[in-house]
């Protein structure tokens, strides 16, 4: 059985800064070197579930992430998948620029400043290699746009205490085809810093 504890296992996974750089160096025409940083929030924006801050960016220029998100970690009730992730996007994101590695920066965020996107849940699994699996739930339903043109994500993730693996793709809704995200696989990112999580 998926517990609480379990919840907070994934939030203390997750919470971290994580790097890509091995991959990048590598593989440099197919990945460039990425940071996710994943910050609690310091004060809850409910009771329910774990808050979460999350920033992506270029590593050359980590105050300007080119995705930023509100996790909201919940325990679902269907064995098939034990745990789900809100997505919630900030109204105004750029206020919050920097604030994964700033996070006195989050004390002022309320429920308010954030919109949850639908079809956006991330269903996610305890595996029995001791790892959480995700992937977004089905029904193409999480629309992100994308210089004009509207996409359904297509996104799995992989995370256990030091790894972190996530392919996010946008496709064409009437023709199914790729438009953006990687083509060469999915990222793959070490934790450099780990971040403490606190829950009741
Ligand atoms: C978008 N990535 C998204 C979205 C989700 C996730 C739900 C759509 C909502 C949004 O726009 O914020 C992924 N959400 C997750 C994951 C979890 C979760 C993995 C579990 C921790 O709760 N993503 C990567 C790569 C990078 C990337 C490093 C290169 C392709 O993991 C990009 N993801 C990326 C981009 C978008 C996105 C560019 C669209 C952002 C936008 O333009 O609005």
């Amino acid at each position: 059985m998926v517990s609480q504890k379990d919840l907070l296992t994934l939030a203390t996974w997750m919470a971290g800064d994580f790097s890509n750089w091995e991959q990048a160096i590598e593989n440099p025409p197919f990945f460039a070197h990425i940071r996710v940083c994943i910050r609690p929030l310091p004060l809850p924006l409910s009771q329910e579930g774990i808050w979460l801050y999350s920033e992506q960016a270029y590593d050359y220029e980590l105050n300007r992430p080119y995705r930023t998100a509100i996790l909201q970690l919940l325990l679902s009730g269907d064995p098939q998948s034990p745990i789900f992730i809100e997505n919630y996007k900030i109204k105004d994101t750029v206020a919050y620029f920097g604030a994964s590695r700033e996070p006195e920066k989050l004390r002022s965020l309320q429920l308010v400043d954030i919109d949850k996107l639908t079809g956006c849940k991330m269903l996610v699994k305890l595996t029995p290699q001791n790892s959480f699996q995700g992937a977004v739930e089905a029904g193409k339903g999480c629309m992100v746009n994308r210089n004009g043109q509207e996409t359904y994500l297509a996104s799995e993730f992989e995370i256990s205490e030091t790894h972190f693996s996530s392919l996010d793709r946008g496709y064409d809704p009437s023709t199914d085809e790729r438009v953006w995200g990687s083509i060469a696989g999915a990222f793959e990112f070490k934790k450099k810093t780990q971040f403490q999580v606190n829950f009741p």
